[in-house]
Protein backbone atom coordinates (compact mmCIF):
# COMPACT_ATOMS: atom_id res chain seq x y z
CA UNK A 1 0.00 0.00 0.00
CA UNK A 2 2.77 2.40 0.99
CA UNK A 3 4.73 1.42 -2.12
CA UNK A 4 1.67 2.24 -4.25
CA UNK A 5 1.31 5.59 -2.56
CA UNK A 6 4.98 6.36 -3.09
CA UNK A 7 4.85 5.52 -6.78
CA UNK A 8 2.10 8.11 -7.17
CA UNK A 9 4.29 10.73 -5.56
CA UNK A 10 6.94 12.81 -7.17
CA UNK A 11 10.13 11.40 -5.68
CA UNK A 12 11.70 14.78 -4.96
CA UNK A 13 8.84 16.94 -3.86
CA UNK A 14 6.26 14.56 -2.44
CA UNK A 15 3.60 16.30 -4.56
CA UNK A 16 0.89 13.79 -5.44
CA UNK A 17 0.74 13.12 -9.20
CA UNK A 18 -3.04 13.65 -8.99
CA UNK A 19 -2.52 17.22 -7.75
CA UNK A 20 0.03 17.93 -10.49
CA UNK A 21 -2.46 16.63 -13.10
CA UNK A 22 -5.33 18.64 -11.64
CA UNK A 23 -3.24 21.83 -11.58
CA UNK A 24 -1.89 21.23 -15.10
CA UNK A 25 -5.35 20.60 -16.57
CA UNK A 26 -6.85 23.61 -14.80
CA UNK A 27 -4.08 25.87 -16.11
CA UNK A 28 -3.95 24.49 -19.64
CA UNK A 29 -7.72 24.59 -20.21
CA UNK A 30 -8.12 28.18 -18.95
CA UNK A 31 -8.74 31.02 -21.44
CA UNK A 32 -5.22 32.29 -20.79
CA UNK A 33 -3.08 29.22 -20.33
CA UNK A 34 -0.89 29.03 -17.22
CA UNK A 35 1.12 26.46 -15.27
CA UNK A 36 2.22 26.91 -11.63
CA UNK A 37 5.92 27.75 -11.35
CA UNK A 38 6.40 25.30 -8.49
CA UNK A 39 6.32 22.44 -11.04
CA UNK A 40 9.69 23.52 -12.51
CA UNK A 41 11.44 21.97 -9.55
CA UNK A 42 11.95 18.23 -9.91
CA UNK A 43 15.58 17.01 -9.61
CA UNK A 44 16.40 18.21 -13.15
CA UNK A 45 14.61 21.55 -12.65
CA UNK A 46 16.50 22.13 -9.39
CA UNK A 47 19.76 21.33 -11.19
CA UNK A 48 18.87 23.80 -13.96
CA UNK A 49 17.98 26.46 -11.39
CA UNK A 50 21.38 25.97 -9.71
CA UNK A 51 22.97 26.45 -13.17
CA UNK A 52 20.92 29.64 -13.68
CA UNK A 53 22.35 31.02 -10.42
CA UNK A 54 25.85 30.78 -11.95
CA UNK A 55 24.96 32.47 -15.27
CA UNK A 56 26.62 35.79 -16.06
CA UNK A 57 23.22 37.37 -16.84
CA UNK A 58 21.47 36.15 -13.65
CA UNK A 59 22.67 38.82 -11.21
CA UNK A 60 20.39 38.13 -8.18
CA UNK A 61 22.33 35.23 -6.63
CA UNK A 62 25.74 36.80 -6.97
CA UNK A 63 24.54 40.22 -5.84
CA UNK A 64 22.65 38.94 -2.81
CA UNK A 65 25.57 36.72 -1.78
CA UNK A 66 28.00 39.66 -1.88
CA UNK A 67 25.52 41.84 0.03
CA UNK A 68 24.96 39.16 2.69
CA UNK A 69 28.73 38.77 3.14
CA UNK A 70 29.03 42.51 3.71
CA UNK A 71 26.09 42.86 6.13
CA UNK A 72 26.30 39.52 7.99
CA UNK A 73 28.05 41.14 11.01
CA UNK A 74 25.24 43.72 11.26
CA UNK A 75 22.59 41.01 11.10
CA UNK A 76 24.54 38.91 13.61
CA UNK A 77 24.61 41.82 16.06
CA UNK A 78 20.80 41.59 16.24
CA UNK A 79 20.77 37.85 17.04
CA UNK A 80 20.83 36.67 20.65
CA UNK A 81 22.86 33.90 22.25
CA UNK A 82 21.20 30.48 21.89
CA UNK A 83 18.95 31.61 19.02
CA UNK A 84 17.40 29.43 16.31
CA UNK A 85 17.71 30.26 12.61
CA UNK A 86 14.73 29.09 10.52
CA UNK A 87 15.16 29.04 6.74
CA UNK A 88 12.20 28.89 4.34
CA UNK A 89 12.80 26.76 1.19
CA UNK A 90 16.36 26.04 2.22
CA UNK A 91 17.43 23.76 -0.70
CA UNK A 92 21.19 23.26 -0.49
CA UNK A 93 21.49 25.90 2.32
CA UNK A 94 24.29 27.65 0.40
CA UNK A 95 23.66 31.23 1.54
CA UNK A 96 22.94 30.01 5.08
CA UNK A 97 26.64 29.43 5.63
CA UNK A 98 27.30 33.15 5.31
CA UNK A 99 25.02 33.73 8.32
CA UNK A 100 26.22 30.67 10.24
CA UNK A 101 29.84 31.78 9.87
CA UNK A 102 28.96 35.22 11.26
CA UNK A 103 26.80 33.91 14.14
CA UNK A 104 28.62 31.56 16.47
CA UNK A 105 25.86 32.36 19.02
CA UNK A 106 23.31 30.32 17.02
CA UNK A 107 22.29 27.08 18.73
CA UNK A 108 19.76 25.61 16.30
CA UNK A 109 19.22 25.67 12.55
CA UNK A 110 15.82 24.66 11.13
CA UNK A 111 15.87 24.26 7.33
CA UNK A 112 12.33 23.91 5.88
CA UNK A 113 12.03 22.35 2.44
CA UNK A 114 9.58 20.16 0.55
CA UNK A 115 12.43 18.02 -0.82
CA UNK A 116 13.52 15.41 1.73
CA UNK A 117 16.60 14.50 -0.30
CA UNK A 118 17.79 18.13 -0.45
CA UNK A 119 17.19 18.49 3.31
CA UNK A 120 19.01 15.26 4.17
CA UNK A 121 22.02 16.19 2.07
CA UNK A 122 22.23 19.77 3.36
CA UNK A 123 21.70 18.72 7.00
CA UNK A 124 24.43 16.11 6.84
CA UNK A 125 26.94 18.59 5.39
CA UNK A 126 26.04 21.28 7.95
CA UNK A 127 26.31 18.88 10.92
CA UNK A 128 29.77 17.96 9.66
CA UNK A 129 30.90 21.57 9.17
CA UNK A 130 29.21 23.12 12.25
CA UNK A 131 29.54 20.44 14.95
CA UNK A 132 28.18 22.67 17.75
CA UNK A 133 24.96 23.45 15.87
CA UNK A 134 21.75 21.41 16.28
CA UNK A 135 20.26 20.93 12.80
CA UNK A 136 16.53 20.18 13.04
CA UNK A 137 15.11 19.91 9.50
CA UNK A 138 11.41 20.20 8.72
CA UNK A 139 10.09 18.46 5.59
CA UNK A 140 7.18 20.68 4.63
CA UNK A 141 5.80 23.17 2.15
CA UNK A 142 7.35 26.31 3.66
CA UNK A 143 4.16 28.28 3.00
CA UNK A 144 2.19 25.87 5.16
CA UNK A 145 4.48 25.02 8.11
CA UNK A 146 2.72 25.98 11.35
CA UNK A 147 4.91 24.62 14.15
CA UNK A 148 8.66 24.74 14.69
CA UNK A 149 10.49 21.58 15.76
CA UNK A 150 10.93 21.14 19.54
CA UNK A 151 14.63 22.06 19.36
CA UNK A 152 13.73 25.62 18.28
CA UNK A 153 10.79 26.29 20.61
CA UNK A 154 11.34 28.72 23.47
CA UNK A 155 14.43 30.22 21.79
CA UNK A 156 14.88 33.64 20.21
CA UNK A 157 14.09 33.06 16.53
CA UNK A 158 15.45 34.54 13.30
CA UNK A 159 13.80 33.63 9.99
CA UNK A 160 15.73 33.64 6.71
CA UNK A 161 14.14 33.76 3.26
CA UNK A 162 16.82 34.68 0.70
CA UNK A 163 16.89 34.56 -3.11
CA UNK A 164 13.89 36.80 -3.80
CA UNK A 165 11.74 33.69 -3.80
CA UNK A 166 9.13 36.01 -2.29
CA UNK A 167 9.04 37.62 -5.76
CA UNK A 168 7.49 34.45 -7.17
CA UNK A 169 4.34 35.19 -5.16
CA UNK A 170 1.80 37.77 -6.25
CA UNK A 171 1.91 40.70 -3.79
CA UNK A 172 -1.28 39.57 -1.98
CA UNK A 173 0.19 36.05 -1.59
CA UNK A 174 3.50 37.52 -0.44
CA UNK A 175 1.61 39.45 2.23
CA UNK A 176 -0.20 36.28 3.35
CA UNK A 177 3.10 34.41 3.43
CA UNK A 178 4.76 37.11 5.56
CA UNK A 179 1.79 37.08 7.95
CA UNK A 180 1.94 33.27 8.21
CA UNK A 181 5.71 33.35 8.74
CA UNK A 182 5.13 35.73 11.64
CA UNK A 183 2.81 33.14 13.16
CA UNK A 184 5.40 30.39 12.72
CA UNK A 185 8.42 32.38 13.94
CA UNK A 186 6.53 33.91 16.86
CA UNK A 187 6.35 37.31 18.56
CA UNK A 188 9.70 39.03 18.93
CA UNK A 189 11.22 37.21 15.95
CA UNK A 190 13.40 38.80 13.29
CA UNK A 191 12.89 37.86 9.65
CA UNK A 192 15.69 38.41 7.09
CA UNK A 193 14.20 38.53 3.59
CA UNK A 194 16.01 38.91 0.25
CA UNK A 195 14.06 40.92 -2.34
CA UNK A 196 15.02 41.78 -5.91
CA UNK A 197 14.58 45.46 -6.71
CA UNK A 198 12.84 46.85 -9.83
CA UNK A 199 15.34 48.01 -12.46
CA UNK A 200 15.83 48.49 -16.19
CA UNK A 201 14.45 45.78 -18.49
CA UNK A 202 17.87 45.91 -20.18
CA UNK A 203 19.20 44.13 -17.10
CA UNK A 204 16.08 42.14 -16.19
CA UNK A 205 15.22 40.53 -19.52
CA UNK A 206 18.65 38.93 -20.18
CA UNK A 207 18.61 37.62 -16.58
CA UNK A 208 15.54 35.58 -17.57
CA UNK A 209 16.61 34.85 -21.17
CA UNK A 210 20.28 33.94 -21.08
CA UNK A 211 22.49 33.40 -24.10
CA UNK A 212 23.21 29.74 -23.28
CA UNK A 213 19.51 28.84 -23.12
CA UNK A 214 19.63 27.45 -19.57
CA UNK A 215 16.55 29.44 -18.51
CA UNK A 216 14.76 28.24 -21.67
CA UNK A 217 15.50 24.62 -20.65
CA UNK A 218 14.32 25.39 -17.10
CA UNK A 219 11.07 26.83 -18.49
CA UNK A 220 10.50 23.85 -20.84
CA UNK A 221 11.15 21.45 -17.95
CA UNK A 222 7.55 21.85 -16.82
CA UNK A 223 6.42 20.36 -20.17
CA UNK A 224 9.09 17.64 -19.88
CA UNK A 225 7.53 16.71 -16.53
CA UNK A 226 3.98 16.79 -17.91
CA UNK A 227 5.05 14.37 -20.65
CA UNK A 228 7.05 11.99 -18.47
CA UNK A 229 4.99 12.03 -15.26
CA UNK A 230 1.46 12.68 -16.52
CA UNK A 231 1.63 11.01 -19.96
CA UNK A 232 1.24 14.23 -21.98
CA UNK A 233 2.47 14.49 -25.57
CA UNK A 234 3.68 18.10 -25.80
CA UNK A 235 6.13 18.67 -28.66
CA UNK A 236 8.98 20.39 -26.77
CA UNK A 237 10.52 21.78 -29.96
CA UNK A 238 7.26 23.51 -30.84
CA UNK A 239 7.45 25.95 -27.89
CA UNK A 240 9.78 28.95 -27.59
CA UNK A 241 10.93 30.43 -24.29
CA UNK A 242 9.95 34.08 -23.81
CA UNK A 243 10.86 36.45 -20.96
CA UNK A 244 9.02 39.79 -20.79
CA UNK A 245 9.04 42.74 -18.39
CA UNK A 246 5.50 43.71 -17.37
CA UNK A 247 6.05 47.29 -16.17
CA UNK A 248 2.47 47.77 -15.00
CA UNK A 249 2.68 44.81 -12.63
CA UNK A 250 6.41 45.33 -11.90
CA UNK A 251 7.23 41.74 -12.73
CA UNK A 252 9.27 39.57 -15.07
CA UNK A 253 7.10 36.98 -16.78
CA UNK A 254 8.15 33.71 -18.36
CA UNK A 255 6.05 32.16 -21.09
CA UNK A 256 6.22 29.17 -23.41
CA UNK A 257 5.07 30.34 -26.84
CA UNK A 258 3.52 27.94 -29.31
CA UNK A 259 5.42 28.21 -32.61
CA UNK A 260 2.53 26.82 -34.67
CA UNK A 261 -1.15 25.90 -34.52
CA UNK A 262 -1.05 22.58 -32.71
CA UNK A 263 -2.92 20.21 -30.41
CA UNK A 264 -1.37 18.43 -27.44
CA UNK A 265 -3.06 15.74 -25.38
CA UNK A 266 -3.21 15.24 -21.64
CA UNK A 267 -5.31 12.72 -19.72
CA UNK A 268 -7.73 12.28 -22.63
CA UNK A 269 -8.14 16.04 -23.14
CA UNK A 270 -7.15 17.98 -26.25
CA UNK A 271 -5.17 21.14 -25.53
CA UNK A 272 -5.30 23.36 -28.63
CA UNK A 273 -2.83 26.16 -29.33
CA UNK A 274 -2.87 28.91 -31.92
CA UNK A 275 0.52 29.96 -33.26
CA UNK A 276 1.86 32.63 -30.89
CA UNK A 277 -0.39 31.59 -27.99
CA UNK A 278 1.48 31.33 -24.70
CA UNK A 279 1.51 29.31 -21.50
CA UNK A 280 2.35 31.77 -18.69
CA UNK A 281 4.69 29.80 -16.44
CA UNK A 282 6.20 32.23 -13.92
CA UNK A 283 6.04 35.71 -12.41
CA UNK A 284 9.00 37.23 -10.65
CA UNK A 285 7.93 40.47 -8.94
CA UNK A 286 10.51 43.21 -8.48
CA UNK A 287 9.94 45.76 -5.72
CA UNK A 288 10.86 49.36 -5.13
CA UNK A 289 12.23 49.31 -1.55
CA UNK A 290 9.33 51.45 -0.26
CA UNK A 291 6.79 49.09 -1.81
CA UNK A 292 8.28 46.15 0.02
CA UNK A 293 8.39 48.08 3.29
CA UNK A 294 4.65 48.81 2.90
CA UNK A 295 3.88 45.17 2.09
CA UNK A 296 5.79 43.98 5.17
CA UNK A 297 3.97 46.53 7.34
CA UNK A 298 0.58 45.36 6.07
CA UNK A 299 1.64 41.81 7.06
CA UNK A 300 2.35 42.93 10.64
CA UNK A 301 6.14 43.41 10.49
CA UNK A 302 8.22 46.51 11.19
CA UNK A 303 11.30 47.12 9.08
CA UNK A 304 14.20 47.17 11.55
CA UNK A 305 16.91 47.57 8.89
CA UNK A 306 17.33 47.44 5.14
CA UNK A 307 20.31 47.17 2.89
CA UNK A 308 20.27 47.69 -0.90
CA UNK A 309 23.27 46.74 -3.02
CA UNK A 310 24.88 48.90 -5.67
CA UNK A 311 23.59 48.32 -9.18
CA UNK A 312 22.24 45.80 -10.12
CA UNK A 313 20.24 46.49 -6.99
CA UNK A 314 19.12 43.74 -4.65
CA UNK A 315 17.64 44.30 -1.18
CA UNK A 316 17.91 42.52 2.15
CA UNK A 317 15.32 43.54 4.75
CA UNK A 318 15.47 42.75 8.47
CA UNK A 319 11.85 42.62 9.65
CA UNK A 320 10.92 42.69 13.30
CA UNK A 321 7.65 41.59 14.79
C1 LIG B 1 13.47 31.06 -7.51
N1 LIG B 1 13.21 32.37 -8.10
C2 LIG B 1 13.52 33.45 -7.15
C3 LIG B 1 13.80 32.59 -9.42
C4 LIG B 1 13.42 34.01 -9.94
O1 LIG B 1 14.33 34.74 -10.29
O2 LIG B 1 12.24 34.35 -9.94
C5 LIG B 1 13.35 31.54 -10.42
C6 LIG B 1 13.85 31.81 -11.82
N2 LIG B 1 13.14 31.86 -12.90
C7 LIG B 1 13.88 32.11 -13.95
N3 LIG B 1 15.12 32.25 -13.54
C8 LIG B 1 15.14 32.06 -12.20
Amino acid sequence: RLADDMSALDRETATPAATFLEDALAGLTADRKTLPAKYFYDAEGSRLFEAICDLPEYYPTRTETALLRRIAPEIAARVMEGAALVEFGSGASTKTRILLDAMPQLAVYVPIDISRSALDEASEALRRDYPGLVVAPLVDDFTRAVRLPAAARGRPVTGFFPGSTIGNFAPAEAEDFLRGAHGLLGDGAMFVVGVDIAKSPDVLVPAYDDAQGVTAAFNRNVLVRINSELGGDFDLDAFDHRAVWNAEESRMEMHLVSRVDQTAHLAGREIGFNAGETIHTENSYKYAPEMFVELARRAGWKVAARWVSDSPSFGVFALAG
